[in-house]
Protein backbone atom coordinates (compact mmCIF):
# COMPACT_ATOMS: atom_id res chain seq x y z
CA UNK A 1 0.00 0.00 0.00
CA UNK A 2 1.91 3.12 -1.03
CA UNK A 3 1.68 6.38 0.80
CA UNK A 4 -0.67 8.03 -2.03
CA UNK A 5 -3.38 5.07 -0.95
CA UNK A 6 -2.78 5.62 2.58
CA UNK A 7 -4.09 9.13 2.44
CA UNK A 8 -6.58 8.39 0.58
CA UNK A 9 -7.72 5.34 2.58
CA UNK A 10 -7.29 7.75 5.43
CA UNK A 11 -8.95 10.58 3.77
CA UNK A 12 -12.11 9.22 2.27
CA UNK A 13 -12.59 5.40 4.68
CA UNK A 14 -12.37 3.54 1.18
CA UNK A 15 -10.28 2.59 -1.50
CA UNK A 16 -10.51 1.31 -5.21
CA UNK A 17 -7.70 -1.13 -6.21
CA UNK A 18 -7.90 -1.20 -9.93
CA UNK A 19 -8.01 -4.51 -12.05
CA UNK A 20 -6.27 -6.99 -9.14
CA UNK A 21 -8.85 -9.99 -11.30
CA UNK A 22 -7.61 -10.41 -14.44
CA UNK A 23 -10.96 -11.72 -17.25
CA UNK A 24 -10.08 -15.17 -16.62
CA UNK A 25 -10.47 -15.20 -13.13
CA UNK A 26 -13.61 -13.17 -13.08
CA UNK A 27 -14.87 -15.54 -15.71
CA UNK A 28 -14.68 -18.53 -13.80
CA UNK A 29 -16.09 -16.53 -10.48
CA UNK A 30 -19.25 -16.07 -12.91
CA UNK A 31 -19.36 -19.06 -13.86
CA UNK A 32 -19.60 -20.94 -10.31
CA UNK A 33 -22.10 -18.33 -9.52
CA UNK A 34 -23.96 -19.44 -12.29
CA UNK A 35 -23.78 -22.64 -12.04
CA UNK A 36 -25.40 -22.02 -8.20
CA UNK A 37 -27.67 -19.23 -9.44
CA UNK A 38 -30.63 -21.29 -8.14
CA UNK A 39 -29.45 -20.84 -4.74
CA UNK A 40 -29.69 -16.98 -4.70
CA UNK A 41 -32.38 -15.62 -2.51
CA UNK A 42 -34.08 -11.92 -3.38
CA UNK A 43 -34.80 -10.21 0.29
CA UNK A 44 -38.22 -9.31 -0.13
CA UNK A 45 -40.69 -8.38 2.55
CA UNK A 46 -39.04 -9.00 5.95
CA UNK A 47 -35.66 -9.17 4.49
CA UNK A 48 -35.92 -5.81 2.50
CA UNK A 49 -33.08 -3.76 3.52
CA UNK A 50 -34.63 -0.25 2.02
CA UNK A 51 -36.31 0.64 5.50
CA UNK A 52 -38.96 3.10 4.80
CA UNK A 53 -36.82 5.27 2.33
CA UNK A 54 -38.96 6.43 -1.00
CA UNK A 55 -35.61 6.77 -2.26
CA UNK A 56 -34.09 3.62 -1.92
CA UNK A 57 -37.30 1.40 -2.68
CA UNK A 58 -37.32 -0.83 -5.57
CA UNK A 59 -39.29 -3.78 -7.47
CA UNK A 60 -37.18 -6.51 -5.88
CA UNK A 61 -34.78 -7.13 -2.81
CA UNK A 62 -31.06 -7.49 -3.23
CA UNK A 63 -29.74 -10.77 -4.10
CA UNK A 64 -27.82 -12.80 -1.70
CA UNK A 65 -25.68 -16.37 -2.23
CA UNK A 66 -23.46 -17.65 0.15
CA UNK A 67 -21.26 -21.21 0.66
CA UNK A 68 -19.08 -20.35 -2.13
CA UNK A 69 -16.27 -21.64 0.03
CA UNK A 70 -17.79 -24.69 0.61
CA UNK A 71 -18.84 -25.58 -2.84
CA UNK A 72 -17.92 -28.67 -4.76
CA UNK A 73 -14.65 -28.63 -6.96
CA UNK A 74 -13.76 -27.40 -9.33
CA UNK A 75 -16.40 -24.38 -8.07
CA UNK A 76 -14.71 -23.21 -4.99
CA UNK A 77 -11.53 -22.91 -6.68
CA UNK A 78 -11.86 -19.75 -7.84
CA UNK A 79 -13.38 -18.04 -4.38
CA UNK A 80 -10.48 -20.30 -1.93
CA UNK A 81 -8.07 -17.88 -4.13
CA UNK A 82 -9.52 -14.84 -3.16
CA UNK A 83 -9.15 -16.05 0.61
CA UNK A 84 -4.85 -14.01 0.68
CA UNK A 85 -4.76 -13.10 -2.82
CA UNK A 86 -1.29 -11.83 -2.95
CA UNK A 87 -2.31 -8.60 -4.49
CA UNK A 88 -4.84 -7.96 -1.69
CA UNK A 89 -2.29 -9.23 0.90
CA UNK A 90 -0.34 -5.96 1.42
CA UNK A 91 -3.60 -3.71 1.87
CA UNK A 92 -4.96 -5.83 4.90
CA UNK A 93 -1.57 -5.94 6.66
CA UNK A 94 -1.29 -1.99 6.98
CA UNK A 95 -5.24 -1.62 7.31
CA UNK A 96 -5.61 -4.31 10.02
CA UNK A 97 -2.37 -5.25 10.88
CA UNK A 98 -0.57 -8.86 10.14
CA UNK A 99 -1.80 -11.80 11.09
CA UNK A 100 -5.50 -10.29 9.99
CA UNK A 101 -8.09 -13.19 9.88
CA UNK A 102 -11.17 -13.69 7.53
CA UNK A 103 -14.22 -12.70 10.03
CA UNK A 104 -17.35 -13.15 8.11
CA UNK A 105 -18.63 -16.47 5.72
CA UNK A 106 -18.08 -14.57 2.08
CA UNK A 107 -20.90 -13.78 0.36
CA UNK A 108 -22.38 -12.54 -3.08
CA UNK A 109 -24.54 -9.05 -3.55
CA UNK A 110 -26.54 -9.57 -6.91
CA UNK A 111 -28.74 -6.90 -7.74
CA UNK A 112 -31.02 -6.92 -10.82
CA UNK A 113 -32.72 -3.80 -12.31
CA UNK A 114 -34.58 -2.37 -9.99
CA UNK A 115 -33.88 -4.03 -7.22
CA UNK A 116 -33.66 -1.43 -3.66
CA UNK A 117 -31.33 -0.02 -2.17
CA UNK A 118 -30.09 -0.57 1.68
CA UNK A 119 -30.65 2.35 4.36
CA UNK A 120 -27.14 3.36 4.99
CA UNK A 121 -25.41 2.57 8.21
CA UNK A 122 -21.71 2.44 9.48
CA UNK A 123 -19.67 2.33 13.14
CA UNK A 124 -18.39 6.08 13.61
CA UNK A 125 -19.17 8.32 16.03
CA UNK A 126 -21.21 9.12 18.61
CA UNK A 127 -20.88 5.97 20.28
CA UNK A 128 -17.47 3.91 20.11
CA UNK A 129 -17.65 0.04 17.96
CA UNK A 130 -14.97 -1.92 19.89
CA UNK A 131 -15.53 -4.09 16.56
CA UNK A 132 -15.77 -1.74 14.38
CA UNK A 133 -13.55 1.03 14.21
CA UNK A 134 -11.24 3.93 12.36
CA UNK A 135 -8.68 4.87 14.93
CA UNK A 136 -4.70 6.94 13.89
CA UNK A 137 -2.77 6.44 16.10
CA UNK A 138 0.65 6.61 16.62
CA UNK A 139 1.44 7.33 12.82
CA UNK A 140 -0.50 4.19 11.68
CA UNK A 141 -4.02 3.42 10.69
CA UNK A 142 -6.07 0.62 12.78
CA UNK A 143 -9.18 -0.67 11.81
CA UNK A 144 -11.75 -2.89 13.42
CA UNK A 145 -13.83 -5.10 10.39
CA UNK A 146 -13.33 -3.96 6.97
CA UNK A 147 -14.53 -5.58 3.60
CA UNK A 148 -13.00 -6.63 0.62
CA UNK A 149 -15.35 -5.89 -2.03
CA UNK A 150 -14.87 -7.76 -5.56
CA UNK A 151 -16.20 -6.51 -8.43
CA UNK A 152 -17.04 -9.12 -10.73
CA UNK A 153 -18.98 -7.34 -13.16
CA UNK A 154 -18.95 -3.05 -14.39
CA UNK A 155 -20.52 -0.65 -12.26
CA UNK A 156 -20.64 2.11 -14.01
CA UNK A 157 -22.16 6.21 -12.99
CA UNK A 158 -25.89 6.16 -12.17
CA UNK A 159 -26.16 2.32 -12.17
CA UNK A 160 -26.53 2.25 -8.43
CA UNK A 161 -24.92 -0.13 -6.18
CA UNK A 162 -22.22 0.71 -3.45
CA UNK A 163 -22.31 4.02 -1.88
CA UNK A 164 -20.55 5.75 0.66
CA UNK A 165 -19.79 9.19 2.49
CA UNK A 166 -16.48 9.42 2.20
CA UNK A 167 -14.79 10.45 5.40
CA UNK A 168 -17.67 9.84 7.73
CA UNK A 169 -15.69 6.97 9.56
CA UNK A 170 -13.97 9.90 11.04
CA UNK A 171 -17.23 11.64 12.36
CA UNK A 172 -18.16 12.08 15.62
CA UNK A 173 -22.15 13.12 15.24
CA UNK A 174 -24.70 10.65 14.09
CA UNK A 175 -25.48 10.58 10.35
CA UNK A 176 -29.01 12.48 9.70
CA UNK A 177 -31.85 9.78 9.15
CA UNK A 178 -32.90 11.41 6.24
CA UNK A 179 -28.94 11.10 4.60
CA UNK A 180 -29.26 7.18 5.71
CA UNK A 181 -32.20 6.60 3.88
CA UNK A 182 -31.19 9.31 0.44
CA UNK A 183 -33.34 11.78 0.80
CA UNK A 184 -31.08 14.49 1.93
CA UNK A 185 -27.35 15.77 1.09
CA UNK A 186 -27.05 13.62 -1.55
CA UNK A 187 -24.32 15.59 -3.24
CA UNK A 188 -21.84 14.46 0.10
CA UNK A 189 -22.41 11.15 -1.08
CA UNK A 190 -20.53 8.92 -3.09
CA UNK A 191 -21.85 6.24 -5.65
CA UNK A 192 -18.38 4.08 -6.58
CA UNK A 193 -17.96 3.02 -10.03
CA UNK A 194 -15.27 0.36 -11.22
CA UNK A 195 -14.93 -2.47 -13.70
CA UNK A 196 -15.00 -6.17 -13.08
CA UNK A 197 -12.04 -7.28 -11.79
CA UNK A 198 -11.54 -4.15 -9.43
CA UNK A 199 -11.59 -4.38 -5.40
CA UNK A 200 -13.36 -1.87 -3.60
CA UNK A 201 -11.52 -1.88 -0.05
CA UNK A 202 -13.43 -0.33 3.01
CA UNK A 203 -13.78 0.00 6.87
CA UNK A 204 -17.09 -0.96 8.61
CA UNK A 205 -16.72 2.62 10.27
CA UNK A 206 -17.51 4.72 7.05
CA UNK A 207 -21.15 5.57 6.84
CA UNK A 208 -22.10 3.38 3.71
CA UNK A 209 -25.46 1.42 1.82
CA UNK A 210 -26.43 0.81 -1.42
CA UNK A 211 -28.52 2.60 -4.16
CA UNK A 212 -31.16 0.92 -5.86
CA UNK A 213 -29.83 -0.66 -8.78
CA UNK A 214 -30.80 0.98 -12.08
CA UNK A 215 -28.82 -0.93 -15.06
CA UNK A 216 -29.49 -3.59 -17.40
CA UNK A 217 -26.84 -6.22 -16.81
CA UNK A 218 -26.57 -7.80 -13.00
CA UNK A 219 -24.76 -6.29 -10.23
CA UNK A 220 -22.45 -8.99 -8.56
CA UNK A 221 -20.09 -8.06 -5.80
CA UNK A 222 -18.55 -10.15 -3.85
CA UNK A 223 -17.68 -9.36 -0.12
CA UNK A 224 -15.00 -10.97 2.06
CA UNK A 225 -15.15 -9.24 5.48
CA UNK A 226 -11.51 -9.77 8.07
CA UNK A 227 -10.88 -8.36 11.27
CA UNK A 228 -7.29 -7.83 13.22
CA UNK A 229 -5.92 -11.19 14.25
CA UNK A 230 -7.14 -10.79 17.63
CA UNK A 231 -11.13 -9.67 16.59
CA UNK A 232 -13.29 -11.39 15.87
CA UNK A 233 -17.07 -9.87 14.64
CA UNK A 234 -18.86 -12.69 13.72
CA UNK A 235 -18.52 -16.33 15.81
CA UNK A 236 -18.26 -17.87 11.59
CA UNK A 237 -15.14 -19.82 13.25
CA UNK A 238 -16.45 -21.39 15.96
CA UNK A 239 -16.32 -24.11 17.19
CA UNK A 240 -14.43 -24.44 13.67
CA UNK A 241 -15.15 -22.95 9.90
CA UNK A 242 -16.96 -26.06 7.92
CA UNK A 243 -14.55 -29.08 6.68
CA UNK A 244 -15.79 -27.77 3.19
CA UNK A 245 -13.73 -24.80 3.43
CA UNK A 246 -10.66 -26.25 4.32
CA UNK A 247 -9.88 -28.80 1.46
CA UNK A 248 -6.81 -28.45 -0.21
CA UNK A 249 -6.34 -24.74 0.85
CA UNK A 250 -2.65 -23.35 1.10
CA UNK A 251 -0.90 -22.72 4.56
CA UNK A 252 -1.55 -18.77 3.81
CA UNK A 253 -5.45 -19.56 2.79
CA UNK A 254 -5.49 -21.23 5.98
CA UNK A 255 -4.02 -18.62 8.17
CA UNK A 256 -6.12 -16.85 7.39
CA UNK A 257 -8.87 -18.92 8.98
CA UNK A 258 -7.43 -19.04 12.07
CA UNK A 259 -9.53 -18.13 15.21
CA UNK A 260 -8.64 -14.80 16.65
CA UNK A 261 -5.60 -14.34 19.43
CA UNK A 262 -2.60 -12.30 19.72
CA UNK A 263 0.31 -12.57 17.33
CA UNK A 264 2.72 -13.29 19.95
CA UNK A 265 1.07 -16.83 20.34
CA UNK A 266 2.85 -17.94 17.09
CA UNK A 267 -0.15 -16.57 15.01
CA UNK A 268 0.27 -17.54 11.19
CA UNK A 269 1.62 -14.01 9.74
CA UNK A 270 1.69 -13.51 5.86
CA UNK A 271 4.45 -10.78 4.43
CA UNK A 272 3.44 -8.43 1.44
CA UNK A 273 3.98 -10.47 -1.31
CA UNK A 274 1.09 -12.76 0.55
CA UNK A 275 3.84 -15.58 1.71
CA UNK A 276 3.80 -17.32 4.80
CA UNK A 277 6.82 -15.85 7.20
CA UNK A 278 6.26 -17.52 10.53
O1 LIG B 1 -24.23 -2.81 -1.58
C1 LIG B 1 -23.17 -2.90 -0.95
O2 LIG B 1 -22.11 -3.21 -1.47
C2 LIG B 1 -23.18 -2.58 0.53
C3 LIG B 1 -23.59 -3.78 1.32
C4 LIG B 1 -23.64 -3.56 2.79
O3 LIG B 1 -23.34 -2.52 3.30
C5 LIG B 1 -24.08 -4.64 3.67
O4 LIG B 1 -24.46 -5.72 3.18
O5 LIG B 1 -24.06 -4.43 4.90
Amino acid sequence: MNEEEKYLFDLNGYLVVKAVLASDEIDLCNQSIDQHGEQIRERIDELSLSGDSESLKGVTGRGDLGGMLGWEKPWSQPFQELLAHPKIVPYLNEILGVGFRMDHNPGLITMRKGAEGHVFHGSSGPGFDPNQYYIFKNGKMHCGLTVVAWQLSDVNPNDGGLCLIPGSHKCNFPCPQPMKHYQKHQEHIRQITCKAGDVVIFTEAVTHGTLPWKANHHRRSLLFRYSPGNLAYAGSYHPSWPESYLQDLTVEQLSVLEPPYHTRLNRPILDNQGKKIS
